[in-house]
């Protein structure tokens, strides 16, 4: 019996010897102190033995059983440090390396600078009304002073639909939507896209315009060259100046064109500025008579000033670029340039 026993001792050393993982001590529990293990099945004979052996017998195996139960025991415990340790040096990240850099997008430039149009007007209590892409001859032109046949009709090489429908060739259709909703006092703004046919390094055939109109008791021109001095210094430079001249729009009278002193040699005269020391940004003036009474204000009460600017313009003279094509292309590299991390 006990020779039976050693047997087993030596065997369970030689096979903990070669055992290197948690799997294989389970198999080794099993083999030995399972259900059908070996020293399970020494249990089991038991049985067989005359009564007056089984007490001593039943001893022996018992000790065999919590002996190696213990070595293995220790063996597990090694086995589960050496795990854990290789499963650390396996995750260990080097934290001293460089970390890698996740690509992020950004605003494209004519969104940059409507939002910073938007958030200079909104400052000075400008609320926003958004109007459809595709309108009616009624409010593009004869709502705004414009009827069939007008010459002025020629100013904007306008995209029909049909008689009647065309893709808005400005944002001007706002002042009228807005005045036919609202009483005054009135002041907001019109962002949108807006459709010409018409295409060259400054002109594209779909561009952003922002319509701005006031309307309320003595609104004046005055009114006009204060928030537009305002607007540009926050759009460019404080020392920013601007510049009126008499231009005409049907839809308002006095109407002007408003120069800014140029952004790149401020005001001295460059390339930029074509050596006249100013440029271009939007078309202006106090909102025709016709206009207020079409829409169903009393024009004897109240008078209002309109603006509409062109953003591609804006964005052009502000970030110095050429040519507007340069803002459809999607070109990356391009893009990149305004990512503003
Ligand atoms: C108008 O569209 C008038 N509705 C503006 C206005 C509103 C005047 C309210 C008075 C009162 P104009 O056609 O000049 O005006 O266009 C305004 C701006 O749009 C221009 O200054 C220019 O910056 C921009 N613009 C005009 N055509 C194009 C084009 N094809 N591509 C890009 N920008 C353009």
């Amino acid at each position: 019996m006990q020779v039976q026993f050693n047997e087993i001792r030596t065997k369970v050393n030689a096979d903990l010897e070669i055992v290197s993982s948690m799997k294989e001590i389970g198999d080794l529990k099993a083999k030995y102190l399972g259900k059908s293990g070996e020293i399970t099945s020494l249990m089991r004979c038991m049985k067989d033995l005359a009564p007056d052996q089984r007490a001593s017998y039943g001893k022996f195996v018992n000790e065999l059983k919590e002996e190696v139960s213990l070595i293995i025991a220790k063996k597990e415990e090694q086995v589960k440090q050496a795990e854990t340790l290789a499963k650390y040096e396996r995750e260990a990240v080097d934290i001293t390396l460089p970390g890698e850099e996740a690509s992020v997008g950004s605003l494209h430039p004519l969104n940059i600078v409507k939002n910073k149009i938007l958030d200079a007007f909104c400052g000075m209590g400008f609320e926003v009304f958004e109007g459809p892409e595709i309108d009616s001859d009624y409010y593009c032109f004869q709502a705004l002073n414009i009827p069939k046949d007008h010459p002025a009709r020629d100013m904007q090489d306008t995209l029909y639909i049909s008689d009647n429908v065309l893709l808005r060739p400005h944002t001007s259709p706002g002042q009228v939507r807005t005045m036919e909703k609202k009483q005054p006092p009135i002041k907001i703004l019109s962002p949108g896209r807006v459709y010409r046919a018409d295409d060259d390094a400054s002109h594209s055939p779909m561009f952003h315009q922002i319509e701005g109109l006031v309307v309320d008791k003595g609104v004046s021109l005055c009114d006009l060259k204060g928030l537009l001095d305002e607007f540009v210094k926050i759009m460019f430079d404080s020392d920013t100046k601007t510049r009126f001249r008499p231009s005409y729009f049907p839809f308002t009278e006095p109407s002007v064109e408003v120069d800014v002193t140029c952004c790149k040699c401020h005001g001295k005269g460059c390339s930029l500025c074509k050596g006249t020391g100013w440029i271009e940004i939007l078309g202006a003036g106090i909102v025709n008579k016709n206009v207020l009474e079409m829409s169903g204000i009393d024009s004897n009460v109240y008078s209002g000033l309109a603006f509409g600017l062109g953003i591609e313009r804006i964005t052009m003279i502000k970030y110095g670029i050429p040519d507007i094509r340069t803002l459809f292309e999607s070109n990356v590299k391009f893009l990149k340039q305004f990512n503003r991390r």
